[in-house]
């Protein structure tokens, strides 16, 4: 069993990072819904992501969107961020909101309209050079609807061609992660669906390119942990964009529809030494809160993160290689089925506490006052949004 201070430092240790956007309205297509509150700009974003780290203590990055986040002073943003306590972190690349993107964006058969998208994904490092960011996510809606409507091969090429010139473009110390999406925008063929695609692709490039698990990217019934150990294994996992669905890329909050699945995943990452800051795996959050409120909603899937996390710590991993090795079935999987049904909240009230935190962060939020503050505050302007 692992020991206690084992545990607990690890905890201690984790890092989260939480997407700016949640903070932001959001919805389906069918409706977005406005809250009273939310930021009016990417400013007060990483405020409101600042007090989920000033709750929980293992959120200290916020991942902007470009173009959502673009400011004129990147340097006064980060600065701002510092000033709360957290940082910037990855910088989310976004070529799919654009109308000349219809037939695609690097994949698109106009080279025009490649161009255009390749100087985004640039104009993107230029970013991360301004605010010291490492990582540069990459998702593409380039995709087809109908069979025959463009040459899956060629699109391929096209893609490469644009992944090879922001490898050439990056840093000594920066990384691409390249994420992989099974359907939606594109419905018959997605251009990089699975992460098959996306190792092929990465392998290709290099070391500095990674590929990153969306949790709710798959098919329904994908074993995602066995996709997270043969990426582990490969040495290719960049990172995680948690969320949680029940049916297609929900977007809901991490551990709520499959907190099992969670579990299972962070034990592959934890049997793989990977939650360690220094493995170079990332682990953010893409989420959206349509209905319920952003900052609260933050604080409970960080925690979510944070119980599956415990869990996974607390398997009984001597215990665990004995039953394997001597092939007892039943025993192997009591192993793990102990630790998933280990009530952890305890340990992570305690671990809060030596953190100098309140054990509860819901709680410690919704005494603060914050929300209600920022409700009398933040009146006029434009509220930010998925897309703005
Ligand atoms: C696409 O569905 C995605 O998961 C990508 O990470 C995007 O950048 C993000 O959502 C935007 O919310
Ligand atoms: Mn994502």
């Amino acid at each position: 069993m692992t020991g206690r201070s084992t545990v607990v430092n690890a905890l201690r240790a984790q890092r989260i990072e939480l997407p700016s956007w949640a903070f932001g309205n959001s919805g389906t297509r069918f409706k977005v819904f406005a809250q009273r509150g939310v930021p009016r700009d990417p400013f007060e974003k990483i405020a409101d992501a600042a007090q989920v780290h000033r709750y929980t203590g293992v959120a200290p990055t916020v991942a902007l969107h470009i173009p959502w986040d673009r400011v004129d002073d990147y340097g006064a943003l980060a600065r701002h961020a510092s000033d709360l306590g957290v940082a910037l972190g990855t910088i989310n690349s976004n070529v799919f909101q654009d109308d000349d993107y219809m037939l695609g964006s690097v994949t698109n058969p106009d080279a025009r309209i490649r161009r255009k998208a390749l100087d985004h994904l640039l104009a993107c490092v230029d970013v991360m050079d301004a605010t010291g960011s490492r990582d540069l996510k990459l998702w593409f809606s380039d995709g087809t609807n109908y069979p025959g409507q463009d040459d899956i091969r060629a699109r391929q090429d096209r893609l490469a061609e644009a992944l090879t010139a922001v490898r050439d473009r990056l840093g000594p110390d920066q990384r691409m992660l390249l994420e992989y999406k099974l359907f939606e925008p594109a419905f018959y063929t997605m251009d990089v669906p699975d992460w098959g695609t996306a190792y092929a692709h990465c392998l290709q490039l290099g070391d500095k390119a990674l590929v990153v698990v969306d949790t709710g990217h798959h098919a329904p019934g994908t074993n995602i942990e066995f996709i997270v150990a043969m990426l582990l294994r490969a040495g290719k996992l960049g990172g995680f964009d948690f969320n949680s669905r029940f049916y297609a890329d929900d977007d809901l909050m991490v551990g709520s529809a499959d907190p099992f699945q969670l579990f299972r995943i962070m034990h592959e990452v934890v049997q793989a030494d990977a939650l360690r800051h220094e493995s170079g795996v990332a682990f953010m959050l893409d989420q959206c809160h349509n209905i319920e409120p952003k900052i609260p909603g933050q604080i409970r899937s960080v925690m979510n993160v944070q119980e599956a996390t415990a869990k996974a710590l607390l398997v009984d991993v001597a215990a665990l290689r004995h039953a394997q090795s001597s092939g007892d079935v039943l025993g192997a999987n009591a192993v793990l089925m102990d630790a998933y049904n280990t009530d952890v909240r305890p340990l992570l009230a305690a671990v809060r506490t030596e953190m100098g935190l309140d054990p509860d962060p819901m709680g410690a939020y919704a005494r603060s006052g914050y929300g209600d503050r920022m409700v009398i505050e933040r009146v006029g302007g434009q509220q930010a949004g998925w897309g703005a």
